[in-house]
């Protein structure tokens, strides 16, 4: 397993942990929330752990729209703050051309943090959705070069035209691009990626599961949930991570 590393500055007092924002252009309340959110937040560094965006078919894409606006939030925030993001099952062809525009620096899934003297595993968790065997094939798949290479070769209408193609049929056989309701992280794994990183604690998103699941030795997996504020109830649960360690905050609570 490749693991990648992430350590904070000594200086910093709070880092923010939030996932499945799943932004898009139809969803405005979610969009405001998470903007407020943003520019708001007095978090030294905030880590989003993928599918920040319902869809994202490439770099392309910010030109115009709704993709520039949230594209432009990102530059502001960036500016002032660190801003980490690992690639989710939805927005994994987020490039270089956006994170050098907005200051967004690549976490590789999964992602060693150290902060506070304190050590996280970080993953979107898809990875972990063993069970699901045809959504791994696929996603063995799309992570490859030569997959992404001729995916993004494609015209911009051709591709958003596909990914809404993927996502009806991942609704229909739970394998495509957006199996966010998978059989959940497999226990087993969760414990042995752990043990190699030799982290505290496991913090995922993906299954919009939020919950903390006590694993052997004291360590817990943390689940974040998603965002919606576009129907009822509202709901945006994320992890604010201090010296004191991880608390569990619900932004859609009155
Ligand atoms: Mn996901």
């Amino acid at each position: 397993m490749n693991i990648g590393h992430w350590r904070a500055d000594a200086a910093w007092h709070r880092i923010d942990l939030l996932s499945d924002v799943h932004l898009h252009a139809g969803a405005p309340g979610t969009f405001e929330a998470w903007k407020r959110h943003l520019l708001r937040t007095p978090a030294d560094a905030v880590l989003i752990l993928g599918d920040l965006f319902e869809v994202w078919v490439g770099d392309d894409a910010r030109d115009d729209g709704f993709e520039r606006a949230c594209t432009d939030v990102l530059r502001s925030v960036g500016r002032k703050k660190a801003l980490g993001f690992m690639a989710g099952n939805r927005d994994f062809l987020l490039g270089t051309a956006m994170r050098r525009e907005t200051g967004l620096r690549e976490l590789p899934d999964p992602t060693l943090a150290q902060a506070f003297g304190q050590c996280l595993l970080l993953s979107h968790g898809d990875a972990l959705c063993l069970a699901d065997a045809a959504y791994q094939r696929f996603r063995a798949e799309v992570r490859t070069t030569a997959w992404q290479t001729a995916f993004l070769a494609l015209p911009l209408e051709e591709r958003r035209h596909r990914a809404r193609a993927m996502r009806d049929a991942s609704v229909q056989h739970q394998a495509g691009m957006a199996p966010d309701e998978c059989a959940d992280a497999d226990a087993a794994l969760a414990r042995a990626w752990l043990a190699e990183a030799r982290a505290d604690h496991l913090v995922h998103g993906h299954t919009h599961r939020p919950a903390t699941h006590p694993m052997p030795g004291g360590r817990t997996r943390w689940v974040l949930g998603d965002w919606n504020f576009d129907t009822l109830p509202h709901r945006a649960r994320m992890l604010v991570w201090t010296v004191k360690g991880l608390q569990d905050i619900d932004l859609a609570a009155p």
